[in-house]
């Protein structure tokens, strides 16, 4: 048995040898092949269809990734692995995968320049996840702070998957190769910690595999607060349909949750002061970047406003900005179902013939039979 396998292994190692030189030329040209030459790189990006995307997905992320598009080579997950991290209803998920390509779509993300899937169409993400999770000490995850405030008190009956997301989340960004993550505030953390597993990976083989990925955490509002307490982020969990702006709401939507937001009383003017007035500030964070200036500028014709005369300024901003990416998220839902899907289809097949050039040379470093 020893003696066959033996033979078995010296006849395969020249090619082996062969393959594994092959897909390594072809791995490192990943980006390259996917960016062009004028382009500065392969950006990779995504939001959990947990609920209808928010302002603060907007403002940290999305419009970000907008941009992106003329400069770099992108690709934007619907990342439905980590969604299931916390209980989800099957049916509502479906449908929230739907509606989040419809507003990735609407906010202007488009299918004929970026790759737009949905992450459990590509096996390889959590394959990769699990190898890079064997190369992850424990240490390292016991330290993201998302875990620990998601977690809470029962810590014990937390799932599994809750405390490995951070690994998942870095097979997304290096099963592509990203060079670049455009994310809100909240994720600069899980980001350093992909920097951190690709280093321990490309140092266990002794290989340049993995780029480390840069954080890109743009704009004016990389961290927009609740409506109802400044001191909490805009979440798409939080119970109250008040503390955000979801990107399906309608005008009058918009308008009442403006108005209704919280803002102190106790002083005269409309000042930015994140410290003293952080419901305020949030508000002129969010004004200066949908108008995409800075706060300074936002806040000049508001020095002696009152909070009504503020609110409402803002919530003409809000709409005009907002209300048609709504409306064009409702169109899609209701009449483009097959277009939504045919482009998550393309998308994922797209995603799966990259994905497979980094996991056989993944394979082969790690010493799986290719
Ligand atoms: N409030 C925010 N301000 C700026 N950026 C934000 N992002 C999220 N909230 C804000 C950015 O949006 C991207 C996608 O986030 P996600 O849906 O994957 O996860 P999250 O950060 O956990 O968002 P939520 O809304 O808080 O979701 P739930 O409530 O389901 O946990 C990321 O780039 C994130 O930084």
């Amino acid at each position: 048995m020893k003696t066959k396998s033996k033979q078995y292994s010296a006849r395969i190692m020249p090619f082996s040898v062969f393959l594994s030189f092959i897909l390594v030329q072809l791995s490192a040209k990943l980006p390259a092949i996917m960016a062009g030459n004028q382009k500065e790189g392969l950006v990779f990006s995504g939001v959990q269809p947990t609920g209808n995307l928010h302002l603060g997905n907007y403002l940290g992320a999305i419009r970000q990734w907008v941009r992106m598009q003329d400069s770099h080579h992108c690709i934007y997950c619907i990342v439905d692995l980590h969604a299931i991290t916390v209980f989800q209803n099957p049916e509502a998920l479906r449908e929230s995968i739907l509606t989040t390509a419809a507003t990735y779509i609407a906010c202007g993300v488009d299918p004929k320049r970026s790759i737009i899937f949905n992450q459990s169409a590509v096996p390889g993400h959590s394959e990769l996840a699990w190898i890079l999770g064997c190369h992850t000490p424990l240490g390292w995850l016991n330290r993201m702070t998302q875990f620990k405030e998601k977690a809470g008190k029962h810590r014990e009956n937390a799932v599994l998957g809750l405390y490995s997301y951070p690994v998942l989340m870095a097979a997304d960004i290096l099963l592509y190769k990203a060079t670049h993550v455009p994310v809100g505030e909240d994720q600069k953390q899980h980001l350093e910690l992909a920097r951190d597993i690709a280093g321990a990976f490309n140092r266990a083989y002794n290989q340049d595999v993995f780029p480390l990925p840069e954080p890109l955490i743009l704009g004016g509002a990389t961290r927009v607060m609740s409506l109802r307490d400044g001191s909490k982020k805009m979440s798409k969990s939080d119970e109250s349909d008040f503390s955000r702006i979801h990107l399906t709401d309608d005008a009058d939507t918009i308008r009442r949750k403006i108005m209704k937001a919280k803002a102190d009383m106790e002083f005269d003017g409309i000042y930015y002061d994140a410290e003293k007035r952080p419901e305020i500030s949030n508000l002129l964070t969010i004004l200066a970047a949908l108008q995409d200036v800075s706060v300074e500028e936002a806040q000049k014709p508001f020095a002696n406003a009152g909070n009504k005369e503020f609110k409402e300024a803002l919530a003409d901003v809000a709409v005009s900005t907002l209300s048609p990416i709504s409306t064009e998220i409702q169109r899609l839902i209701r009449d483009e179902r097959t277009y939504l899907m045919s482009i998550l289809e393309e998308g994922a097949d797209k995603s799966r013939k990259l994905s497979e050039v980094t996991l056989q040379e993944v394979h082969q470093l790690v010493g799986f039979l290719a």
